[in-house]
């Protein structure tokens, strides 16, 4: 009976497993639980330089809803952290759970910020480049804060 129910679960997760696509890979921004933060001291530009992200990666923000966001900007507010520039036409896509999962499903680059007053000028924002392809240098490289799909 027991062994039917692990063949059971087995037979399921073979089932699941193509539908991840081979090479994704997920990163906990800040490689830390409440990694998206003031005050943590975490560089995000250090943090991004250590990782080569690809389409279908996914970045994980983690952070305490009631004291940050999560926005993705333009370039242009990324650099300003002026959300209100140009009509707020600047803002792509506004997080707040607390707990967001970005999907980089384009090649192209990518720029967040938090949105509470001051941290974004305080080093709350990241800029990531994704690639169309994952750098094959990459595949056996187990760092901290990533892991498999
Ligand atoms: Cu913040």
């Amino acid at each position: 009976m027991a062994m039917q129910a692990v063949l059971a679960v087995v037979s399921l997760l073979l089932l699941l497993w193509p539908a991840r696509r081979a090479g994704a890979a997920e990163y906990v921004v800040g490689d830390v639980g409440y990694g998206w933060e003031s005050g943590s001291g975490i560089n995000y530009a250090a943090w991004a330089r250590e990782y080569s992200f690809a389409v279908g990666d996914v970045l994980v923000f983690q952070y305490v809803s009631t004291q940050h966001d999560l926005y993705e900007v333009t370039e242009e507010v990324y650099r300003s952290c002026d959300t209100t520039a140009g009509g707020g036409n600047g803002v792509r896509v506004k997080y707040t759970s607390g707990y967001d999962r970005v999907v980089l499903d384009e090649a192209r680059g990518y720029w967040f910020i938090c949105d509470f007053p001051g941290h974004c000028l305080g080093g709350m924002r990241l800029a990531v480049n994704v690639s169309a392809t994952p750098p094959p240098a990459q595949e056996e490289k187990e760092v901290a804060g990533r892991r498999r799909l």
